[in-house]
């Protein structure tokens, strides 16, 4: 498109302000504004913007159906069943890993991307090298490589390859790993107007989570697993390392269910806890974020005096390729389905005067889309209960709840969990954590189960101190 049509079409939708600054830029910064401003879908943001404020009903919301934990799930037949198909799709090569690893880590403080943020209590491993493990460990016991696709942003992308890079690719192939960048979306206005971060560029911001759906698609990452007859994807964030990357129980039960889209969901620890919660609404499965669900409801409780609004979301799903290509469109250009939700944020931006403004409240409306938006249109949805002590806990803060310190002490009760299953007693504090700093390399052992096998066939035993690394 000329650069006059484009300004034009901007113009038709009231936003010529994005062109403001046209007559002082060179001609690569016209160029480079141009590029953006073609990026951005009119019709879609007109749409959103007319949509942005009109109230929700909630009022109609029933808890989903959950699969809840047996006793003893190593025992109880069902799922005993579920582990045996999982395994066996594992093996036959159905199932690839996914990160969406795209999100901007504000609340971390951390300058880079969060994947390459230290947390393991001994070796300081990435996140990333411990999700790179897990996958390793799960091709060592299949016996297939296990493709990893990983979500980036346009503001870690490089950095993100860079660190794969200089790490060997953490020990995995190189041509298993495939990366891929969300799109973006612009941040407006209270008065939807799209703001400019410098004279010659947008403030154009990540579309959400949601956006790995299409961004997968369009960048051909799901087309290059599906031609390795991989028929779904084992989605999580990269904020969680307890998370069973490739988990056979999980996928046993998803496609006994003939799920298309499959959740794992812990009790909530309490009525606020941030996490969104698994609904029925009209019958349909959804996940209603914690700020939308009203108090009354994230309140009530059932007769037993349980809460009635317990599944809560910690963002792990098994999704079918066949059902993202459905909802995510295959058409290159056509757009996903998913809706989008606004949240006010402080964007930094040029005023009329041509000065870079840094709000110090929210000042603008950015437009992020949720993957758990697909759950409505998926056909059998499941959703399956897990331990939080075994598989979640995020890295989400600097400090307090959520934060690395919060993190390890997870990882060290889980590994003296493991170490007990063995006969081994770590000695802990008056509140059960590990006096030892221990770590146990997932190369070693994934969960109890594996740990308690590997132990007992070490010829030697290490000894229990503190700094002690099993691998
Ligand atoms: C998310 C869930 C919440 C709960 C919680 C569990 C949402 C809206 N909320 O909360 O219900 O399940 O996680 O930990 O999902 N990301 C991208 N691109 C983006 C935005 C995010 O890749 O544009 C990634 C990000 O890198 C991270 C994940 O998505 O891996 C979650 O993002 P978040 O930290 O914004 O989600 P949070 O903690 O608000």
């Amino acid at each position: 498109m000329s650069y006059e049509r484009l300004k034009q079409r901007f113009a038709q939708f009231g936003q010529e302000q994005v062109f403001g600054y046209w007559e002082e830029l060179t001609e690569s910064e016209r160029a480079s504004l141009a590029g953006q401003a073609t990026e951005v879908d009119l019709d879609e943001l007109q749409r959103l913007l007319d949509e942005t404020g009109r109230p929700t009903a909630e009022a109609d919301l029933e808890p989903a159906p959950c699969v809840a934990l047996p006793g003893d799930r190593y025992h109880d037949r069902t799922w005993v069943e579920a582990r045996e198909r999982g395994e066996e799709l594992l093996r036959d090569g159905k199932v690839a890993a996914f990160t969406v690893a795209g999100g901007q880590g504000t609340r971390l403080g951390f300058d880079g991307p969060k994947g390459t943020f230290p947390v393991t209590p001994v070796r300081n491993k990435p996140l990333f090298q411990v999700f790179a493990e897990k996958i390793r460990a799960a091709s060592n016991v299949y016996g297939v490589a296990v493709p990893w696709l990983i979500m980036t942003s346009h503001a870690n992308h490089d950095e993100t390859v860079k660190f794969f890079e200089d790490a060997g690719f953490l020990g995995l192939s190189r041509e298993d790993v495939h990366f891929f960048r969300q799109g973006r979306m612009p941040a407006v206005d209270f008065d939807g107007k799209i703001l400019l971060e410098s004279k010659s560029r947008l403030a154009m911001s990540p579309d959400g989570h949601g956006g790995s759906l299409r961004a997968m698609v369009r960048s051909g990452a799901l087309e290059k697993i599906r031609d390795r007859g991989v028929e779904m994807i084992s989605y999580f964030q990269v904020d969680n390392p307890l998370v069973r990357v490739l988990d056979p129980w999980f996928v046993g039960f998803h496609a006994g269910q003939g799920s298309e889209m499959s959740s794992k969901m812990v009790r909530k620890a309490h009525a606020g806890e941030k996490v969104g919660v698994f609904c029925l609404r009209n019958g349909r499965h959804v996940v209603v974020e914690y700020s939308d669900l009203p108090d009354s409801l994230a309140g009530a409780r059932d007769d037993r005096g349980n809460l009635r609004f317990a599944a809560g979301s910690i963002a792990i799903h098994l999704i079918n390729t066949a059902f993202i290509e459905r909802v995510a469109g295959g058409a290159v250009h056509e757009k996903g389905k998913l809706p989008f939700h606004s949240a006010k944020k402080k964007v930094p931006y040029v005023d009329g005067s041509g000065e870079v403004v840094s709000p110090s409240e929210a000042n603008a409306i950015k437009f992020e889309m949720f993957v758990f938006d697909a759950l409505p249109e998926a056909r059998h949805p499941l959703v399956l209960e897990t331990q939080r002590e075994a598989e979640f806990s995020p890295v989400k803060n600097a400090s307090g709840p959520d934060s690395v310190e919060t993190c390890i002490r997870d990882q060290l009760k889980q590994f003296a969990r493991w170490f007990r299953s063995a006969g081994v007693e770590l000695p802990v504090d008056g509140n059960g954590i590990p006096l030892y700093r221990v770590e146990v390399s997932p190369l070693f052992s994934t969960d109890r189960e594996s740990f308690r096998d590997a132990w007992s066939r070490l010829p030697e035993k290490p000894a229990i101190r503190d700094g002690l690394y099993v691998e």
